[in-house]
């Protein structure tokens, strides 16, 4: 039973350039993890709090708080404890946090250390991450669970809060539910985003990528956005709606005010039901088999219609709405709203409360989608968290930025030196 010797932590970048934290954990068999903690911008109000100094360097985008949080009292707490005990690991770091969203020691510190203890276990078992943490869920909840490769979902599209265009959908995502392997699948995906790059260059649109590496041209329009990338897939060679479907995220919280949904490029302010029927009408004209944060985070009677207007013809993808947060996803399901949720570590801040959350989707049939944040870094264990826990589904932006591609690429070694593991099936119920 290897045992924590020690835990430390330091300031590094995020994808953005803006400060993050990254912890390593030392064990006393001489085994060490790294961890590094993505960043929102986009984020749901009742998220974990990412702790930042509020104070200049970094025009107070510093994590230094929440590093030395690390090297003083989470480390003081855990050294000695065995490394297997996640837990037991997270249940303590939330005791001496004592907040119900982790605002005292940082669900950025919290998450790096509960991060880093699982692949620091997974390394000292000489276990792959996504092998140990599909053996930590099927111990905690003892139940099967099978796992797969993901079905990427790759925004070559940016708009909203990631880019400074005039696209109000924050995110047009291609999924390429035909293909036969996560390999051909990337493939696919990665030919469409060149196509689209030459369809834009030709129509002297910018080429310039957005916080998610896909473009962000100006377009006047969300369905300018959806038929760019229509005749990019037409002209990569794939059907479009049976090799590629589309989806979105709408991140609707962010052009919600006074109870309308005001969108500038179509030049309209709506109500919820007006809203929900505009998303209905793109349902009908494109392949579009996801819809995420379809409605404001606050806004539930919206989300209400929208689930009995298309539940059953698309997924209704809880972001903002369920912030991977068991009570939240709870109250969702109680409610009948949404069918779907996406699943971002540090929403919630430990890898305990994420495995709780994805069991209470996969026991009320709501699908869990695995996800980055528009800020990250190279660390990949989104990917083996994927696999591991057998989602099906992985949001890690467009094929191009290293700090995406870290994760497909990851993906792909898995696929190829674990065969047995199969790429998943996309369905609808
Ligand atoms: C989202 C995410 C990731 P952010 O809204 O789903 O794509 O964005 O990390 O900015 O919340
Ligand atoms: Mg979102």
């Amino acid at each position: 039973m290897s045992k924590i010797s020690k835990i430390d932590a330091i300031q590094i970048l995020d994808s953005r350039g803006v400060p993050t934290v990254s912890a390593r954990v030392s064990l006393d068999s001489e085994i060490t993890a790294y961890s590094m903690v993505p960043s929102g911008a986009s984020t749901g109000s009742r998220e974990a709090v990412e702790l930042r100094d509020k104070a200049q360097p970094f025009k107070g985008n510093a994590v230094s708080k929440a590093v030395n949080n690390i090297n003083s009292t989470i480390n003081q707490s855990l050294a000695g404890e065995s490394i297997y005990n996640q837990q037991a690991i997270d249940l303590l770091m939330n005791k001496l946090d004592g907040t119900p969203n982790k605002a005292n020691l940082g669900a950025n510190a919290i998450l790096a250390v509960s991060l880093g203890v699982l692949k620091a276990a997974a390394n000292d078992q000489k276990l792959q991450m996504f092998q140990y943490v599909n053996a930590l869920y099927r111990e905690i909840f003892s139940t099967e669970l099978t796992m797969n490769l993901p079905i990427p979902m790759m925004n070559i599209i940016n708009g909203g809060e990631h880019a400074n265009n005039n696209i109000d959908i924050q995110e047009f995502m291609i999924m390429p539910i035909g293909a036969s392997s996560f390999a051909e699948a990337v493939m696919w995906c990665a030919e469409i985003y060149q196509a689209l790059k030459s369809e834009l260059n030709s129509s002297k649109h910018s080429t310039a990528v957005g916080d998610e590496g896909g473009f962000a041209p100006n377009l006047r329009s969300n369905r300018e956005a959806l038929d760019l990338i229509e005749r990019s897939v037409k002209i990569a060679g794939y059907n479009f709606g049976t090799d590629i479907a589309l989806s979105l995220d709408c991140a609707a919280s962010e052009f919600y005010r006074d109870g309308k949904y005001i969108l500038q490029g179509d030049n309209s302010s709506l109500s919820s039901i007006e809203f929900a029927a505009y998303l209905d009408e793109l349902v009908g004209m494109y392949p579009i088999v996801s819809i995420e944060d379809g409605m404001d985070e606050n806004d539930r009677e919206g989300w209400k219609i929208l689930t009995d207007l298309m539940g059953s013809r698309c997924k209704l993808v809880g972001d903002d709405l369920f912030v991977t947060n068991v009570d939240e996803l709870q109250k969702g399901i109680d409610d009948n709203i949404g069918n779907a949720i996406l699943v971002k570590i540090n929403q919630i801040g430990t890898i305990t409360e994420t495995l709780e959350t994805i069991k209470l989707a996969n026991a009320n049939n709501y699908s869990a989608i695995m996800s980055h944040r528009s800020g990250e870094t190279e660390d990949n264990s989104i990917s083996d968290l994927a696999v591991g826990l057998g989602v099906g589904q992985i949001k890690t932006g467009a094929p191009c930025r290293s700090d995406r591609n870290a994760k497909y690429n990851r993906l792909l070694w898995i696929e190829n030196d674990f065969p047995e593991i199969k790429y998943a099936e996309f369905n609808l119920d």
